[in-house]
C-alpha cells in the first residue's frame, strides 16, 4: 500500500536546518528556523529548568498516568499566565498539549465538534504550519492581508477591510505577539478594534501564543490579545512553551478556552480531554512538570523572568544594531522597521533571488520569503551580513 504515497512537500523552515548543516563554509550565518541563540550561538537550556528538572527528578515518586486533560499544577499555572487577571477563571479552561502546534490542533479538533460549518481565517503571510494543518484536517481556510511591505507596519484597513466576509461563528487566528513572519504588530487600538468587530459580528479569536515574554516583556506581550479576551465572551489560545521556556524539543503546550459560562468551560474541557484521548491519550509530562515547577516558585518563576529578559534584550540589540548597519550600508532607510518590529523575527523585503544569492555567495541562510531569525545573529555577524545585504541589491 504504500506505494501509493506521494512525496510530501518539505517544510521550507525545517528543510533549512539540513542545508545549513550541509554547508562546510566558515562564517555561514544561520537566520533560519525561529530558535533563540546566545552570542556564543547556543540554544541554551534556562537555569530556572534545568534546576526545576532536576528537582522533580529527585522529587518524582511514579510514572504512571496522569489526567487526560493534563496535569492539575501545570493547567492551574498555565491558566492565569494566559489569560492574567482579566477573566473569571471558572470561564477558562486548558488542555496539556504536546507543544504549541498540538495545541493549535487540539483547538481545531474542538472548533470542528463545535462549529462544523466554521472558516478559519489566517494572516496573508502567515507560520506556514497554520495553512498546512488546516488543510489536512480539510478544513477550510481564508486569508487576510496583513503586512504591508511598503512601511513594514501592520495593514490595518486592509486586514479589517477582508474580515468583512468574516462569517458568524468564523474562527479568526491572530498571533497573540512577535508576529511570524513579519515581526509587525497590531497596537493596543487595533486590537480594541478587531475587539468591537468580533463582539459586533460573532467571530471567535483563536490566539496563537509561540513567543510570550519575548516581543516587550510578559505584561506588554499579553495586553492586546488580553483586552480582546476579557470584552468577548469567547476565544481560544493556543499556548507554546519551546521559546520562552526553551523546551523546544521536550514539548510542552496548552490548549485554553474562555467560554461564555463555567457550564461552557465544563463542556470545553470533557472535549478536550477526549480529544487527547482520541489523539494520544496523554500529553508528555516531563516538560509541563518542568514549567510547573517553575511557576509554582517564586524563586525560580523570578530567574525565570530574569533569563527570559536577558533573551529579550539581546533580540531587541541585535534588532538595533542590524538596522543602523544595514541603513549604513545601503545608505537607505528602508530597513529601518527592523528596529520596530518585535519577535523573532523580520522579513528583509528581498526576491526569491536576492535571498539565494545570499546563501550561494554570502553562506546566508533565510526562508525564501526573506524572514530572518533575529537570535540566529551573533553581533560580530552585523556588519558582514549588512555589506552583503548591499552588495545583493545594488543595482
Ligand atoms: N505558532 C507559531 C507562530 C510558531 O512560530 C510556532 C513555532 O515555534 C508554533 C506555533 C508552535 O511551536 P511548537 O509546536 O514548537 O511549540
Ligand atoms: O517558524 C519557525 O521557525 C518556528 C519553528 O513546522 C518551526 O516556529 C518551524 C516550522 C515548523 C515547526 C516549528
Amino acid at each position: 500500500m504504500f506505494e501509493a504515497l506521494k512525496p510530501q512537500p518539505a517544510d521550507k523552515i525545517i528543510a533549512l536546518i539540513a542545508a545549513y548543516a550541509a554547508d562546510p563554509r566558515e562564517g555561514k550565518i544561520d537566520l533560519g528556523v525561529g530558535v533563540y541563540r546566545d552570542d556564543s550561538g547556543t540554544t541554551p537550556i534556562m537555569r530556572a529548568v534545568r534546576a526545576a528538572e532536576t528537582a522533580n527528578l529527585q522529587a518524582e515518586t511514579t510514572k504512571t498516568y496522569n489526567r487526560l486533560i493534563g496535569d492539575a499544577a501545570y493547567l492551574a499555572a498555565v491558566k492565569p499566565l494566559a489569560v492574567g487577571d482579566t477573566v473569571d477563571l471558572a470561564r477558562v479552561t486548558a488542555s496539556q498539549a504536546p507543544g504549541g502546534t498540538g495545541a493549535l490542533h487540539c483547538l481545531f479538533e474542538l472548533c470542528k465538534l463545535a462549529r462544523p460549518g466554521a472558516r478559519y481565517w489566517i494572516s496573508d503571510p502567515s507560520w506556514p504550519n497554520h495553512e498546512a494543518i488546516l488543510r489536512h484536517m480539510g478544513l477550510p481556510i481564508a486569508k487576510y492581508p496583513y503586512y504591508d511591505e511598503a512601511t513594514g507596519a501592520v495593514d490595518f484597513d486592509a486586514m479589517m477591510a477582508a474580515l468583512d466576509d468574516v462569517q458568524e461563528g468564523d474562527i479568526v487566528i491572530l498571533h497573540g505577539c512577535c508576529h511570524n513572519p513579519t515581526g509587525a504588530n497590531l497596537d493596543l487600538t487595533q486590537w480594541a478594534a478587531l475587539t468591537t468587530h468580533a463582539a459586533l459580528r460573532g467571530w471567535v479569536p483563536l490566539i496563537d501564543l509561540a513567543y510570550l515574554g519575548l516581543g516587550d516583556g510578559l505584561e506588554e506581550d499579553a495586553a492586546g490579545y488580553r483586552s480582546m479576551v476579557s470584552r468577548l465572551p469567547e476565544s481560544m489560545i493556543g499556548l507554546s512553551f519551546s521559546k520562552n521556556f526553551g523546551l523546544y524539543r521536550d514539548r510542552a503546550g496548552a490548549a485554553i478556552v474562555v467560554a461564555e459560562t463555567p457550564e461552557d468551560a465544563g463542556m470545553a474541557e470533557g472535549a478536550l480531554a477526549a480529544i487527547n484521548r482520541l489523539n494520544y491519550s496523554f500529553a508528555p509530562h516531563h516538560s509541563a512538570a518542568i514549567v510547573a515547577t517553575v511557576l509554582g516558585d517564586a524563586d525560580l518563576t523570578a530567574d525565570w523572568q530574569a533569563e527570559l529578559k536577558d533573551m529579550r534584550e539581546r533580540v531587541t540589540g541585535l534588532r538595533v544594531a542590524l538596522a543602523e548597519a544595514l541603513k549604513r550600508e545601503t545608505n537607505s532607510d528602508r530597513f529601518n522597521f527592523i528596529a520596530e518590529h518585535r519577535g523573532m523575527f523580520s522579513r528583509l523585503g528581498l526576491t526569491p533571488a536576492e535571498v539565494e544569492t545570499l546563501r550561494a555567495e554570502h553562506g546566508i541562510y533565510m526562508v525564501g520569503d526573506s524572514r530572518m531569525n533575529i537570535a540566529g545573529f551573533h553581533p560580530d555577524d552585523i556588519d558582514r551580513f549588512a555589506k552583503a545585504v548591499a552588495k545583493t541589491i545594488r543595482p
